[in-house]
Protein backbone atom coordinates (compact mmCIF):
# COMPACT_ATOMS: atom_id res chain seq x y z
CA UNK A 1 0.00 0.00 0.00
CA UNK A 2 1.49 3.61 -0.66
CA UNK A 3 2.47 5.79 1.72
CA UNK A 4 2.27 9.23 -0.38
CA UNK A 5 -0.83 10.60 0.15
CA UNK A 6 -2.19 12.53 -3.24
CA UNK A 7 -3.15 16.48 -2.15
CA UNK A 8 -5.10 17.00 -5.33
CA UNK A 9 -7.79 14.35 -4.20
CA UNK A 10 -9.96 16.05 -2.04
CA UNK A 11 -13.22 15.13 -3.46
CA UNK A 12 -14.89 13.93 -6.40
CA UNK A 13 -16.30 16.64 -7.66
CA UNK A 14 -13.43 18.86 -7.62
CA UNK A 15 -10.74 16.37 -8.40
CA UNK A 16 -9.11 16.61 -12.32
CA UNK A 17 -7.45 14.37 -13.85
CA UNK A 18 -4.61 15.69 -16.54
CA UNK A 19 -3.71 14.17 -19.69
CA UNK A 20 -0.36 12.61 -18.36
CA UNK A 21 -2.52 11.62 -15.03
CA UNK A 22 -6.07 10.80 -15.77
CA UNK A 23 -8.95 10.32 -13.15
CA UNK A 24 -9.41 6.16 -12.25
CA UNK A 25 -12.04 4.84 -10.60
CA UNK A 26 -11.32 1.18 -8.98
CA UNK A 27 -14.05 -0.94 -8.52
CA UNK A 28 -13.48 -4.03 -6.03
CA UNK A 29 -10.75 -3.64 -3.33
CA UNK A 30 -10.07 -7.33 -2.43
CA UNK A 31 -6.54 -8.45 -1.92
CA UNK A 32 -5.53 -7.41 -5.03
CA UNK A 33 -8.07 -4.41 -6.39
CA UNK A 34 -6.54 -2.71 -3.19
CA UNK A 35 -3.08 -3.02 -5.15
CA UNK A 36 -4.11 -1.71 -7.81
CA UNK A 37 -5.99 1.38 -6.66
CA UNK A 38 -2.71 2.44 -4.30
CA UNK A 39 -0.25 1.85 -7.02
CA UNK A 40 -2.26 4.62 -9.21
CA UNK A 41 -3.00 6.75 -6.06
CA UNK A 42 1.04 6.83 -5.45
CA UNK A 43 1.77 7.73 -9.15
CA UNK A 44 -0.10 10.19 -8.95
CA UNK A 45 -3.75 9.72 -10.02
CA UNK A 46 -7.04 10.84 -8.95
CA UNK A 47 -8.61 7.92 -7.53
CA UNK A 48 -11.61 7.13 -6.76
CA UNK A 49 -12.15 4.09 -5.01
CA UNK A 50 -15.76 1.75 -4.68
CA UNK A 51 -16.04 -1.40 -2.69
CA UNK A 52 -18.96 -3.63 -1.90
CA UNK A 53 -18.65 -4.03 1.63
CA UNK A 54 -17.83 -0.73 3.29
CA UNK A 55 -14.35 -0.68 5.75
CA UNK A 56 -11.83 -2.13 2.88
CA UNK A 57 -10.88 1.59 1.14
CA UNK A 58 -9.74 3.04 5.10
CA UNK A 59 -6.16 2.70 4.03
CA UNK A 60 -6.30 4.20 0.39
CA UNK A 61 -8.90 6.63 2.08
CA UNK A 62 -5.96 7.94 4.18
CA UNK A 63 -3.58 7.55 1.61
CA UNK A 64 -5.30 10.26 -0.56
CA UNK A 65 -8.40 7.84 -2.31
CA UNK A 66 -11.76 9.06 -2.75
CA UNK A 67 -14.31 6.45 -1.67
CA UNK A 68 -17.46 6.79 -3.66
CA UNK A 69 -20.63 5.12 -2.02
CA UNK A 70 -22.02 3.42 -5.28
CA UNK A 71 -20.38 2.00 -8.43
CA UNK A 72 -22.59 4.90 -10.49
CA UNK A 73 -20.52 7.52 -8.07
CA UNK A 74 -17.35 6.07 -8.82
CA UNK A 75 -17.77 5.85 -12.55
CA UNK A 76 -18.88 9.31 -13.01
CA UNK A 77 -15.87 10.67 -11.26
CA UNK A 78 -13.25 8.74 -13.89
CA UNK A 79 -11.71 8.62 -17.25
CA UNK A 80 -10.77 4.97 -16.99
CA UNK A 81 -12.60 2.46 -14.64
CA UNK A 82 -10.60 -0.37 -13.53
CA UNK A 83 -12.51 -3.56 -12.58
CA UNK A 84 -11.03 -6.45 -10.51
CA UNK A 85 -13.54 -8.15 -8.68
CA UNK A 86 -14.41 -11.69 -7.69
CA UNK A 87 -15.60 -13.47 -11.06
CA UNK A 88 -17.49 -12.65 -13.91
CA UNK A 89 -20.82 -12.39 -12.43
CA UNK A 90 -19.92 -10.46 -9.63
CA UNK A 91 -18.57 -7.95 -12.87
CA UNK A 92 -22.30 -7.91 -14.64
CA UNK A 93 -23.91 -7.66 -11.26
CA UNK A 94 -21.91 -4.49 -10.54
CA UNK A 95 -21.77 -2.92 -13.82
CA UNK A 96 -25.64 -3.99 -15.69
CA UNK A 97 -27.16 -1.28 -13.48
CA UNK A 98 -24.73 1.36 -14.25
CA UNK A 99 -24.30 0.75 -17.91
CA UNK A 100 -25.46 4.03 -18.77
CA UNK A 101 -23.01 6.12 -16.78
CA UNK A 102 -20.32 3.65 -17.97
CA UNK A 103 -20.81 4.90 -21.61
CA UNK A 104 -17.50 6.55 -23.37
CA UNK A 105 -15.84 5.75 -20.89
CA UNK A 106 -12.47 3.19 -20.95
CA UNK A 107 -13.24 0.00 -18.76
CA UNK A 108 -10.46 -2.41 -17.93
CA UNK A 109 -11.63 -5.41 -16.63
CA UNK A 110 -8.77 -7.48 -14.86
CA UNK A 111 -10.83 -9.77 -12.76
CA UNK A 112 -10.55 -13.56 -13.96
CA UNK A 113 -12.82 -14.53 -16.23
CA UNK A 114 -12.36 -17.45 -19.16
CA UNK A 115 -12.25 -16.49 -22.92
CA UNK A 116 -16.06 -16.34 -23.61
CA UNK A 117 -16.89 -14.63 -20.85
CA UNK A 118 -14.25 -12.09 -21.56
CA UNK A 119 -15.72 -11.73 -25.06
CA UNK A 120 -19.28 -11.63 -23.70
CA UNK A 121 -18.30 -8.62 -21.31
CA UNK A 122 -16.84 -7.43 -24.69
CA UNK A 123 -19.98 -7.16 -26.86
CA UNK A 124 -21.78 -5.63 -23.88
CA UNK A 125 -19.78 -3.08 -23.62
CA UNK A 126 -19.69 -2.77 -27.18
CA UNK A 127 -23.51 -2.65 -27.10
CA UNK A 128 -23.85 0.31 -24.43
CA UNK A 129 -20.86 2.10 -25.54
CA UNK A 130 -17.85 1.18 -23.40
CA UNK A 131 -14.66 1.07 -24.57
CA UNK A 132 -13.49 -2.45 -23.25
CA UNK A 133 -10.02 -4.07 -22.73
CA UNK A 134 -8.99 -7.15 -20.44
CA UNK A 135 -6.61 -8.27 -18.77
CA UNK A 136 -5.26 -11.72 -17.02
CA UNK A 137 -2.97 -10.57 -14.09
CA UNK A 138 0.06 -12.51 -14.14
CA UNK A 139 1.27 -11.27 -10.51
CA UNK A 140 0.23 -11.34 -6.95
CA UNK A 141 -0.27 -8.51 -5.48
CA UNK A 142 2.85 -8.39 -3.93
CA UNK A 143 4.50 -8.44 -7.31
CA UNK A 144 2.41 -5.11 -9.03
CA UNK A 145 4.50 -2.56 -9.23
CA UNK A 146 7.96 -4.12 -9.13
CA UNK A 147 10.44 -6.10 -11.14
CA UNK A 148 8.55 -9.41 -12.68
CA UNK A 149 5.43 -7.97 -12.94
CA UNK A 150 3.23 -8.70 -16.10
CA UNK A 151 -0.11 -8.28 -16.86
CA UNK A 152 -1.49 -9.39 -20.81
CA UNK A 153 -3.88 -7.33 -22.30
CA UNK A 154 -6.79 -8.04 -25.29
CA UNK A 155 -9.21 -6.02 -26.38
CA UNK A 156 -9.88 -2.51 -27.56
CA UNK A 157 -6.26 -1.49 -29.41
CA UNK A 158 -7.13 1.93 -28.49
CA UNK A 159 -7.51 1.77 -25.15
CA UNK A 160 -4.37 -0.14 -24.78
CA UNK A 161 -2.88 2.86 -26.86
CA UNK A 162 -4.78 5.54 -24.82
CA UNK A 163 -3.91 4.07 -21.69
CA UNK A 164 -0.07 2.27 -21.96
CA UNK A 165 1.25 4.77 -19.30
CA UNK A 166 -1.68 4.49 -16.52
CA UNK A 167 -1.03 0.28 -17.14
CA UNK A 168 2.80 0.38 -16.70
CA UNK A 169 2.21 1.58 -13.09
CA UNK A 170 1.12 -2.28 -11.91
CA UNK A 171 4.04 -3.85 -14.05
CA UNK A 172 5.40 -4.78 -17.81
CA UNK A 173 2.23 -4.94 -19.49
CA UNK A 174 2.23 -7.46 -22.99
CA UNK A 175 -1.14 -6.58 -25.47
CA UNK A 176 -2.41 -9.70 -27.27
CA UNK A 177 -4.19 -8.24 -29.85
CA UNK A 178 -8.37 -7.27 -30.32
CA UNK A 179 -9.80 -10.55 -29.21
CA UNK A 180 -11.07 -9.67 -25.97
CA UNK A 181 -10.59 -13.23 -24.95
CA UNK A 182 -7.06 -13.60 -25.37
CA UNK A 183 -5.87 -12.94 -22.80
CA UNK A 184 -7.71 -14.81 -20.65
CA UNK A 185 -7.16 -17.49 -22.57
CA UNK A 186 -3.05 -17.00 -22.34
CA UNK A 187 -3.98 -16.19 -18.23
CA UNK A 188 -5.13 -19.65 -17.94
CA UNK A 189 -3.18 -21.66 -19.83
CA UNK A 190 0.07 -20.50 -18.09
CA UNK A 191 -1.82 -21.59 -14.85
CA UNK A 192 -2.69 -25.23 -16.26
CA UNK A 193 1.27 -25.59 -16.61
CA UNK A 194 1.86 -23.94 -12.70
CA UNK A 195 -1.65 -26.34 -11.51
CA UNK A 196 -0.01 -29.40 -13.20
CA UNK A 197 3.52 -28.94 -11.88
CA UNK A 198 2.28 -28.07 -8.73
CA UNK A 199 0.56 -31.11 -8.41
CA UNK A 200 3.10 -32.98 -9.56
CA UNK A 201 5.57 -31.82 -6.73
CA UNK A 202 3.15 -32.48 -4.29
CA UNK A 203 2.39 -36.06 -5.65
CA UNK A 204 6.39 -36.29 -5.10
CA UNK A 205 6.48 -35.27 -1.62
CA UNK A 206 3.64 -37.68 -0.76
CA UNK A 207 5.30 -40.55 -2.27
CA UNK A 208 8.65 -39.81 -0.04
CA UNK A 209 6.83 -39.22 2.95
CA UNK A 210 6.12 -42.64 2.98
CA UNK A 211 9.76 -42.61 3.98
CA UNK A 212 9.67 -40.30 5.93
CA UNK A 213 11.25 -37.42 4.34
CA UNK A 214 9.49 -34.14 4.83
CA UNK A 215 8.30 -31.76 2.05
CA UNK A 216 10.42 -29.14 2.76
CA UNK A 217 13.74 -31.41 2.60
CA UNK A 218 12.26 -32.74 -0.49
CA UNK A 219 11.35 -29.23 -1.67
CA UNK A 220 15.02 -28.55 -2.01
CA UNK A 221 15.63 -31.28 -3.82
CA UNK A 222 13.00 -31.13 -6.53
CA UNK A 223 13.09 -27.35 -7.07
CA UNK A 224 16.34 -27.11 -8.69
CA UNK A 225 15.84 -29.77 -10.83
CA UNK A 226 12.40 -28.77 -12.25
CA UNK A 227 13.66 -25.26 -13.07
CA UNK A 228 16.39 -26.93 -14.88
CA UNK A 229 13.69 -28.65 -17.13
CA UNK A 230 12.02 -25.61 -17.78
CA UNK A 231 14.55 -25.23 -20.26
CA UNK A 232 13.28 -27.66 -22.40
CA UNK A 233 9.89 -26.37 -22.61
CA UNK A 234 11.55 -24.14 -25.85
CA UNK A 235 12.24 -27.28 -27.22
CA UNK A 236 8.95 -29.15 -26.85
CA UNK A 237 7.76 -26.33 -28.50
CA UNK A 238 9.19 -25.98 -31.81
CA UNK A 239 8.66 -29.55 -31.59
CA UNK A 240 4.78 -29.17 -31.43
CA UNK A 241 4.78 -25.83 -33.83
CA UNK A 242 6.29 -28.52 -36.45
CA UNK A 243 4.73 -31.53 -35.89
CA UNK A 244 7.12 -33.40 -36.17
CA UNK A 245 7.85 -35.41 -33.45
CA UNK A 246 10.66 -37.71 -34.87
CA UNK A 247 13.48 -35.63 -33.60
CA UNK A 248 16.63 -37.67 -33.20
CA UNK A 249 17.68 -36.98 -29.27
CA UNK A 250 14.39 -36.68 -27.89
CA UNK A 251 13.48 -38.69 -25.20
CA UNK A 252 10.82 -41.40 -26.84
CA UNK A 253 7.51 -42.06 -25.72
CA UNK A 254 8.91 -46.09 -24.75
CA UNK A 255 11.48 -44.38 -23.02
CA UNK A 256 9.23 -41.99 -21.12
CA UNK A 257 6.70 -44.88 -20.03
CA UNK A 258 5.81 -44.11 -16.44
CA UNK A 259 4.67 -47.02 -15.27
CA UNK A 260 7.15 -47.20 -12.73
CA UNK A 261 6.28 -44.39 -11.06
CA UNK A 262 2.89 -45.13 -11.19
CA UNK A 263 3.89 -48.62 -9.04
CA UNK A 264 6.24 -47.08 -7.03
CA UNK A 265 3.21 -44.53 -6.01
CA UNK A 266 1.06 -47.27 -5.46
CA UNK A 267 3.87 -48.90 -3.08
CA UNK A 268 4.15 -46.21 -1.20
CA UNK A 269 0.82 -46.13 -0.89
CA UNK A 270 -0.85 -42.80 -2.12
CA UNK A 271 -2.88 -42.01 -4.89
CA UNK A 272 -1.81 -42.79 -8.49
CA UNK A 273 -3.86 -40.14 -10.10
CA UNK A 274 -1.55 -37.50 -10.82
CA UNK A 275 1.19 -39.62 -12.83
CA UNK A 276 -1.73 -41.99 -14.12
CA UNK A 277 -3.25 -38.76 -16.10
CA UNK A 278 0.37 -38.45 -18.15
CA UNK A 279 0.51 -41.92 -18.17
CA UNK A 280 -2.60 -42.59 -20.21
CA UNK A 281 -1.61 -39.69 -22.68
CA UNK A 282 1.48 -41.65 -23.23
CA UNK A 283 -0.31 -44.64 -23.55
CA UNK A 284 -2.84 -43.40 -26.13
CA UNK A 285 0.64 -42.18 -28.72
CA UNK A 286 2.38 -45.57 -28.17
CA UNK A 287 -0.90 -47.84 -28.63
CA UNK A 288 -1.35 -45.37 -32.05
CA UNK A 289 2.33 -46.77 -32.89
CA UNK A 290 4.28 -43.65 -31.95
CA UNK A 291 6.33 -45.01 -29.23
CA UNK A 292 9.70 -44.12 -30.75
CA UNK A 293 8.76 -40.96 -31.23
CA UNK A 294 9.43 -37.90 -28.70
CA UNK A 295 7.63 -36.77 -25.50
CA UNK A 296 5.81 -33.94 -26.71
CA UNK A 297 3.70 -36.18 -28.96
CA UNK A 298 1.53 -36.28 -25.75
CA UNK A 299 0.62 -32.89 -27.08
CA UNK A 300 -1.71 -35.16 -30.19
CA UNK A 301 -3.38 -37.09 -27.22
CA UNK A 302 -4.23 -33.85 -25.84
CA UNK A 303 -5.47 -32.05 -28.55
CA UNK A 304 -7.59 -35.12 -30.06
CA UNK A 305 -10.27 -35.41 -28.09
CA UNK A 306 -11.70 -38.08 -30.26
CA UNK A 307 -9.54 -40.67 -28.83
CA UNK A 308 -10.14 -40.34 -25.20
CA UNK A 309 -12.58 -42.81 -24.93
CA UNK A 310 -9.94 -45.24 -26.49
CA UNK A 311 -7.16 -45.20 -23.78
N1 LIG B 1 -4.92 -12.32 -5.61
C1 LIG B 1 -4.20 -12.94 -6.55
O1 LIG B 1 -3.08 -13.37 -6.31
C2 LIG B 1 -4.74 -13.17 -7.94
C3 LIG B 1 -3.70 -12.88 -9.01
C4 LIG B 1 -4.22 -13.13 -10.40
C5 LIG B 1 -5.56 -12.45 -10.64
N2 LIG B 1 -6.49 -12.73 -9.56
C6 LIG B 1 -7.87 -12.34 -9.84
O2 LIG B 1 -8.16 -10.99 -9.46
C7 LIG B 1 -9.53 -10.91 -9.08
C8 LIG B 1 -9.64 -10.30 -7.69
O3 LIG B 1 -8.82 -11.06 -6.85
P1 LIG B 1 -8.61 -10.66 -5.33
O4 LIG B 1 -7.39 -11.37 -4.86
O5 LIG B 1 -8.67 -9.20 -5.15
O6 LIG B 1 -9.90 -11.36 -4.68
P2 LIG B 1 -10.57 -11.11 -3.26
O7 LIG B 1 -9.58 -10.64 -2.28
O8 LIG B 1 -11.34 -12.37 -2.96
O9 LIG B 1 -11.61 -9.92 -3.53
C9 LIG B 1 -12.77 -10.12 -4.30
C10 LIG B 1 -13.43 -8.80 -4.52
O10 LIG B 1 -14.64 -9.00 -5.27
C11 LIG B 1 -15.71 -8.39 -4.53
N3 LIG B 1 -16.95 -9.09 -4.83
C12 LIG B 1 -17.19 -10.41 -4.75
N4 LIG B 1 -18.45 -10.68 -5.16
C13 LIG B 1 -19.01 -9.50 -5.49
C14 LIG B 1 -20.29 -9.12 -5.99
N5 LIG B 1 -21.25 -10.03 -6.22
N6 LIG B 1 -20.52 -7.82 -6.23
C15 LIG B 1 -19.56 -6.88 -6.01
N7 LIG B 1 -18.33 -7.16 -5.52
C16 LIG B 1 -18.06 -8.46 -5.28
C17 LIG B 1 -15.31 -8.47 -3.10
O11 LIG B 1 -16.06 -7.54 -2.37
P3 LIG B 1 -16.38 -7.75 -0.78
O12 LIG B 1 -16.51 -9.24 -0.56
O13 LIG B 1 -15.22 -7.16 -0.04
O14 LIG B 1 -17.64 -7.03 -0.58
C18 LIG B 1 -13.82 -8.11 -3.21
O15 LIG B 1 -13.66 -6.72 -3.35
C19 LIG B 1 -10.12 -12.32 -9.14
O16 LIG B 1 -10.83 -12.50 -10.33
C20 LIG B 1 -8.87 -13.19 -9.10
O17 LIG B 1 -9.07 -14.43 -9.74
C21 LIG B 1 -6.01 -12.38 -8.22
Amino acid sequence: MPATPVTSASNSSTTLGSPAHPRVSVLGLGAMGAVLAGTLLAAGHPTTVWNRTHGRADTLRAAGAIEATSPAEAVSAADVVIVCLFDHASVHQTLDPIATHLAGTDLVNLTTTTPEQARELAAWSETHGIHHLDGGIMSVPEMIGHAGSEILYSGSPEVFGRRQDLLAHWGASTYLGPDAGRASLEDLAILSGMYVMFAGFLHGAAMVASAGVGAVEFAGRAAPFLAAMTGGLGGLAETVDARSYAAPGQQSLDFSDLSHIVRASAEAGVSTEAVQMVQNLITRQRDAGFGTEGFARIYESITDTTSRSHR
